[in-house]
């Protein structure tokens, strides 16, 4: 397998037109002013474009499902087609030693010039051994081709955070990527899975402006998690009115009030789920009669669940007043809380940190 050739397997080539419509969602998305789309069409049709190792760890392939197959199919070609994907287990025709060989020669050949998109949590108890591919951990896989890398995209809740797999009492140690790789730049986007458009946007963002995008303490890009998804929801002049669906099914969930009162997470998650919505259909969870479970936010398996419990700590219009804690959510966000500030101070003692220097936001300006 060579580079390009899964442009060819897939007949990824867009027209113009489908080109510059790709770049001008993901410049609304971004918050960029249109005439930033002919500099940004001009850096993704380049000849340069630069190879991409994408590692596949602890995970469902969700990620690249919905990146791929998903009902937009002009996103998927348009990402196929910006960038080269020199390594990537699901969609590759390469296996075995030849897959191997196509990732040392890629690492190898493109030091310090390749993207490395990693998918999926890296277990980090026992050395690893939860997570093998051709007889290697995920670990030292990641060990070895980060520090090679120009700057690591953490595609989903679980390569960013841990996701799923960290999920209490998380028995394999799994951690993000920002956990074990210290001295490349790395960008978290996270979504359970992602929305597409945030990965194309970060992608445009590097080849149109040489850098990864401002981020977020959480290391995610402003451009999508600058804002709460709660304060961009067309339910919101219901949450601000006090009309709240009381149970799904009832007379409320039937008139599209405000879902918090079944469990919506919107009040503290960041995403920009409401504005970019999903596939070609324009929807959304709350749109479509479910609360948000918060899929972006760390460890959102254990803080943000029971799902269809009230978030606590929020503030209702119309007489509820805050739910301090609500059932078993709250106690479990003030412990995950603790356990995650544990957590991360093990990661950092007892883990191996791969490279020198932790990359913050600032190391990414
Ligand atoms: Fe994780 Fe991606 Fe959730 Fe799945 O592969 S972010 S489990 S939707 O898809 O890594
Ligand atoms: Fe929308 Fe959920 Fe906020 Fe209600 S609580 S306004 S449904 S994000
Ligand atoms: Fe996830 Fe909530 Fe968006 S569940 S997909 S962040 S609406």
């Amino acid at each position: 397998m060579s580079r390009h050739d899964f442009g060819k397997e897939v007949d990824v080539k867009v027209n113009r037109r489908t080109f510059i419509k790709g770049c001008t969602m993901a410049a609304a998305a971004m918050g960029l002013s249109e005439t930033m789309v002919p500099k940004m069409v001009e850096a993704a049709a380049s000849d340069q474009r630069p190879p991409v190792v994408w590692l596949h760890f602890q995970e469902c392939t969700g990620c690249t499902e919905s990146l791929l197959r998903g009902s937009h199919p002009d996103i998927a070609r348009l990402i196929l087609d910006i960038i080269s994907l020199d390594y990537h287990e699901t969609v590759m025709a390469a296996a075995g030693h030849q897959a191997e060989k196509s990732l040392h020669d890629t690492i190898n050949k493109y030091q310090g010039k390749f993207i490395c998109v990693v998918e999926g949590g890296i277990p980090t108890k026992d050395g690893g051994i939860y997570c093998k591919i051709a007889g290697k951990t995920a670990m030292d896989i990641l060990a070895e081709v980060a520090p090679k890398a120009a700057a690591i995209i953490a595609i989903g809740s679980c390569a960013s955070f841990g996701g799923i797999q960290a999920a209490d009492p998380n028995p394999t140690g799994a951690v993000g990527v920002k956990d074990l790789v210290k001295g490349t730049p790395i960008i978290n986007v996270p979504g359970c899975p992602p929305n597409p458009i945030c990965f194309l946007g970060t992608v445009l963002h590097y080849l149109t402006f040489g850098r990864l995008p401002r981020t977020d303490q959480l290391g995610r890009p402003l451009f999508a998690y600058g804002r709460k998804t709660h304060d961009q929801c067309e339910r919101r002049a219901h949450f601000d009115e006090g009309r709240f669906a009381q149970q799904f099914g009832d007379k409320g969930h039937l008139e599209g009030y405000c879902l918090y009162k079944v469990g919506c997470k919107g009040p503290g998650t960041f995403s920009n789920c409401p504005a970019v919505r999903f596939n070609d259909v324009g929807t959304w969870p709350v749109s479509v009669g479910h609360g948000c479970i918060g899929c972006t936010e760390p460890a959102f398996w254990d803080t943000m669940s029971p799902f269809y419990e009230r978030l606590p700590g929020v503030n209702i219009p119309g007489g509820d007043g805050i739910v301090k804690e609500a059932g078993s959510a709250g106690k479990k966000i003030l412990g995950v809380t603790a356990a995650a500030v544990g957590i991360h101070a093990a990661v950092g003692i007892g883990k191996r940190i791969i490279g020198g220097k932790d990359s913050t936001p600032e190391d990414q300006e």
